[in-house]
C-alpha cells in the first residue's frame, strides 16, 4: 500500500502541499522538525510515531481529488507497525478546528488512550497535541480512526478520510505467506436518502426470529402511518481501495504461484462491503487480526464496518483481473484494484463468483463448545423510524444512549465471563463492537459456534446473536454498532467494572 513507489511518489507530493509529517517508525527527523514548536507543548523527547489530523487532498483517481480530513495528509493513514508487548511513543496532532479522538480499534489498551469521549479518554484538542504511550496488544490487524460523532454532518467523523490500518507482529510470525498486501475499502462523498435501504441476505444462517421481524415490522408498519417518511440513510458517490478508484491506483502485481497474504480492512461509515478475485479463492486465516482455529478456503470476503478478514490468495491464475465488490453499481463507481500476472496486459476481468452465503461458523473449532459464561446480558435492539428529525433512534433495551447523562448501564466484576445474548428487532445488519476486549462467538442464528476470536460482529435483521468475554480490562468500556448513522443516534451503551 504506502511502500509502493507509485503511492509514496504520491504521498510525498502530499505531504509537500498539506505540510504534513512525515510518519517514520524510530528517529524521524523530518517529523520532529515539524513537530517542535507547533503543538502546545513541545515533546522532551523525539516520539516513535507522530500522527497529524488535517485536511488534505486525495485524489481518488485524475481531476478527482477531494478534501478530507486525513492522518499525514494521506490516504489511508500510514500503516503503523508495532511490536506486540513493546511499548510505544505516539504524538497526534491535531491542525483542525475540532477536537479529536484517535481510537486505538481491537487493542487492550486503558481508558485514558484508547480514544473514546464516552470512556473518558482527553480530546487532542483543537490545534493542540496529545502525546500517548501505550503497549500494543494483541497481535494481528488493527486499525486507527476517529472516534467523534458526525450526527447530520457528512464531514464529520468516519465520513471524512480518518482511517489507517495498524499491524501489531507477534512476537512469533508463522509465515506461511510470501507477502503482505494492505487494503483499505472507503467510500467518499456522502449524501443522505430517506428511500429505505436496500435488504442484504448474504449471511448464514439466515433463520429470521418471528417475534423480532413481527415487533420490528409492526413498530415501521406504525410509523409510515402516521405518515413519518422513512429515517435517513448515506450512500456515496466515489468507492476506493486504499484511496483509489478501480483503475486509477497501481495494480497489485502478483507472480504465479505467489502466496499474497491481504489484510483487508472495511474502513467504511457506514457500508458492508464483499470483496471477490475471479478465479482464485481467500483462504481465510484472521477474522479482526485473530488466528482462526479453522482457516476455510472462501470465494468471497464480506465484512461489516470496521471488521478486518486476513485471507492468503495463491496466485495460480494468470490474467489481469478485478479484485472487487459484488454489487455491480459499486464496483463501477470505483470499489476494486487491478490484480495483474507478468506478461498478461489488457483491460481487467471480472466475473461474478458462485452463489456464497458468509457464516462466521465456518472458521470455528468444528467441535468445540464454548465455555459457559458466569453471566448472561439480554439486549434487544429497536430502531425508532425518523424519530430524530428524520433520523432514526437506536435503543438498547429501549434505551437511546445519552451523551450528556454518559452513565454506565452494565457492571462487570473483574475475572467474570459474559455472555452478550443480543436480539436484532430491526431489519438492519448491525456490525457490533466492543472496545478494550475481545469476544468469542457462541451462536449464530441459533446456532453454537466457538473459538472464533473478534471484535465487531455483525448481527443480522431479525436475528440472534450470542459472543462471549472475560472482564479482564479493567476501565469504562464502550459497546456500539459501528455503523456511524447508527452509534451517534444512539446505538451505545457504557459497561463499568464494580
Ligand atoms: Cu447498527
Amino acid at each position: 500500500m504506502n511502500n509502493s513507489p507509485a503511492s509514496r511518489r504520491q504521498f510525498l507530493k502530499f505531504a509537500g502541499v498539506a505540510g504534513a509529517g512525515l510518519l517514520v517508525p524510530g528517529k524521524s527527523f523530518l517529523a520532529n522538525a515539524i513537530a517542535v514548536g507547533e503543538g502546545p507543548q513541545a515533546p522532551d523527547s523525539p516520539a516513535d510515531y507522530t500522527l497529524r489530523i488535517a485536511a488534505s487532498p486525495v485524489e481518488l483517481a485524475p481531476n478527482r481529488i477531494m478534501s478530507a480530513i486525513t492522518y499525514n495528509g494521506q490516504f489511508p493513514g500510514p500503516l503503523l507497525r508495532f511490536k506486540e508487548g513493546q511499548q510505544v511513543v505516539v504524538d497526534i496532532f491535531n491542525n483542525t478546528d475540532t477536537p479529536e479522538q484517535l481510537h486505538w480499534h481491537g487493542q487492550f489498551l486503558s481508558p485514558d488512550v484508547d480514544g473514546s469521549a464516552e470512556e473518558g479518554t482527553p480530546y487532542v484538542p483543537a490545534h493542540g497535541k496529545r502525546r500517548i504511550q501505550f503497549t500494543p496488544r494483541p497481535a494481528g490487524l488493527r486499525f486507527y480512526h476517529t472516534h467523534n460523532r458526525a450526527g447530520a454532518d457528512l464531514h464529520a467523523g468516519q465520513y471524512s478520510g480518518q482511517v489507517g490500518p495498524v499491524y501489531i507482529e507477534p512476537r512469533h510470525e508463522p509465515g506461511n505467506y510470501d507477502r503482505e498486501v494492505f487494503l483499505v475499502l472507503k467510500e467518499f462523498e456522502p449524501s443522505f436518502s430517506q428511500g429505505g435501504d436496500m435488504a442484504m441476505d448474504f449471511l448464514a444462517p439466515a433463520a429470521k426470529v418471528k417475534d423480532l421481524e413481527s415487533s420490528g415490522e409492526s413498530a415501521m408498519k406504525a410509523s409510515l402511518a402516521k405518515g413519518m417518511p422513512h429515517g435517513f440513510e448515506v450512500g456515496y458517490r466515489y468507492f476506493t481501495i486504499n484511496g483509489r478508484m478501480l483503475g486509477h491506483g497501481e495494480p497489485i502485481r502478483v507472480k504465479p504461484g505467489e502466496r499474497v497474504l491481504f489484510h483487508v480492512l472495511n474502513g467504511s461509515a457506514t457500508e458492508i462491503r464483499s470483496l471477490a478475485l475471479p478465479g482464485h479463492t481467500f483462504r481465510v486465516v484472521a477474522l479482526d487480526g485473530n488466528p482462526v482455529p479453522n482457516p476455510t478456503d472462501v470465494p468471497v470476503l464480506w465484512l461489516g464496518t470496521a471488521e478486518r478478514i486476513s485471507a492468503i490468495v495463491t496466485m495460480n491464475h494468470p490474467g489481469v483481473w478485478v479484485l472487487g465488490d459484488l454489487a455491480d453499481d459499486d464496483r463501477g463507481h470505483g470499489m476494486g484494484i487491478v490484480v495483474e500476472y507478468p506478461g498478461h496486459k489488457g483491460k481487467p476481468v471480472w466475473s461474478p463468483p458462485p452463489p456464497f452465503k458468509w457464516n462466521y461458523a465456518r472458521f470455528a473449532k468444528p467441535t468445540a463448545s464454548a465455555a459457559e459464561p458466569d453471566e448472561v446480558i439480554d439486549m434487544a435492539f429497536a430502531k425508532q423510524n425518523a424519530a430524530d428529525h428524520g433520523f432514526n433512534l437506536w435503543s438498547i433495551n429501549d434505551k437511546v444512549f445519552s451523551e450528556d447523562a454518559m452513565a454506565a448501564s452494565y457492571h462487570l466484576h473483574q475475572g467474570q465471563r459474559y455472555r452478550i445474548r443480543m436480539r436484532n428487532a430491526s431489519d438492519d445488519i448491525h456490525p457490533i463492537h466492543l472496545h478494550r476486549h475481545t469476544f468469542e462467538l457462541t451462536k449464530i442464528a441459533g446456532k453454537p459456534l466457538a473459538g472464533v476470536m473478534k471484535d465487531v460482529v455483525m448481527v443480522g435483521g431479525y436475528q440472534e446473536v450470542e459472543i462471549s468475554f472475560t472482564a479482564d480490562n479493567p476501565g469504562l468500556t464502550l459497546f456500539h454498532c459501528h455503523q456511524q448513522l447508527h452509534m451517534d443516534f444512539g446505538f451505545m451503551a457504557l459497561f463499568d467494572y464494580v
